[in-house]
């Protein structure tokens, strides 16, 4: 049995139904700070856990014995950088919770990084798997910890955790929340609902992208690979494709036409946007456990324009 924190999030919202679509509706426990009415709340088990508390989520761990931990509740970049006490307390207080919760049931245990775990001193093009990190974002502060945390779990106490380094993902369920790649989903809904978007992210601004199906089957793939063949662990450089906010503008315009993108840069998220690489290198993922993507970006913008039609 699988346990899911964050589980109503933007990633949480789509892996729920499709772990429970692959191992069974009653295997895939999902918890998050209070319940909605969305189907991954109310499609199978659902708990309110507040992972900032260890007792409540043992509890649950134990009282469904998981034996895999899934912790995905965390404040993204822009909402840390505004926040950044109450981002280092969440991120690496949940994530430590989520560590002991699966030390203690010897649960396998996934938790996403980020390309926001890369600074302005890491190389920018095809960033590799292995370099230097020094990030200026309390976001990528916690990222980069929270790699070290979790290789640290598995060396010191021998728990088989695995993390993944998350491009923008793209998707049209749950809108992500605090985000700097979030322009690349907003810019979707905006060119459907009003045939026009106006961006605070520049132009020239390259960052690594992914359409979320290509996210959730390189969760699935990473955790169930053979563990001996795993050289890495926290956590894998993966990507479907780089672009700046002219080049998915240009491709909403072939499925939209007369979409027309504007420009008001948030100085802020731009800082951020900047500090990241323009395209990283996801060869380790490839040859340690055959990471593929469907989706590029024609493909993508083609299926997130028919989704939100029918959806809005
Ligand atoms: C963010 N969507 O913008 C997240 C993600 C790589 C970006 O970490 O903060």
């Amino acid at each position: 049995r699988i346990l899911i924190t964050g589980a109503l999030g933007q990633i949480g919202s789509e892996l729920t139904l499709k772990l429970r679509d692959i191992y069974g509706a009653d295997n895939v426990i999902a918890t998050d700070i209070k319940k909605n009415d969305s189907e991954a709340a109310q499609s199978g088990p659902f708990e309110t856990v507040d992972v900032t508390d260890l007792n409540k989520m043992v509890e649950v761990a134990k009282k469904y014995n998981v034996d895999t931990v899934m912790h995905l509740a965390a404040l993204l970049s822009a909402t840390a950088e505004a926040k950044p006490v109450f981002a280092w307390n969440l991120n690496m207080g949940g994530l430590m919770n989520g560590l002991e919760t699966a030390r203690e049931l010897k649960a396998q245990f996934f938790t996403p990084s980020s390309i926001g775990a890369f600074g302005p001193s890491t190389p920018k093009d095809n960033t590799p798997q292995d370099t230097i990190m020094r990030p200026t974002t309390m976001y990528g502060v916690n990222k980069v910890a929270g790699e070290l945390l979790s290789d640290y779990y598995f060396q010191k106490f021998g728990v088989d955790t695995r993390g993944l380094r998350f491009p923008g993902l793209i998707s049209y369920v749950a809108l992500p929340g605090g985000g700097t790649t979030d322009y690349a989903v907003e810019i979707y809904y905006e060119a459907v609902k009003t045939g026009k978007y106006t961006s605070y992210i520049d132009k020239g601004t390259y960052m690594d992208m992914m359409y979320m199906p290509d996210a959730l089957n390189a969760i699935v793939d990473l955790m169930e690979a053979d563990s001996l063949k795993l050289i890495h662990r926290n956590a894998f450089n993966v990507t479907a494709m780089s672009f700046e906010p002219e080049e998915i503008a240009a491709s909403i315009a072939k499925y939209v036409p007369g979409f027309e993108i504007s420009y008001a840069v948030d100085p802020d998220r731009q800082k951020i946007a900047e500090s990241w690489p323009n395209s990283i290198d996801a060869t380790a993922a490839k040859e340690e456990w055959g990471f593929k993507y469907a989706f590029d970006l024609d493909k993508m913008t083609k299926d997130m324009v028919e989704k939100l039609r029918q959806k809005i």
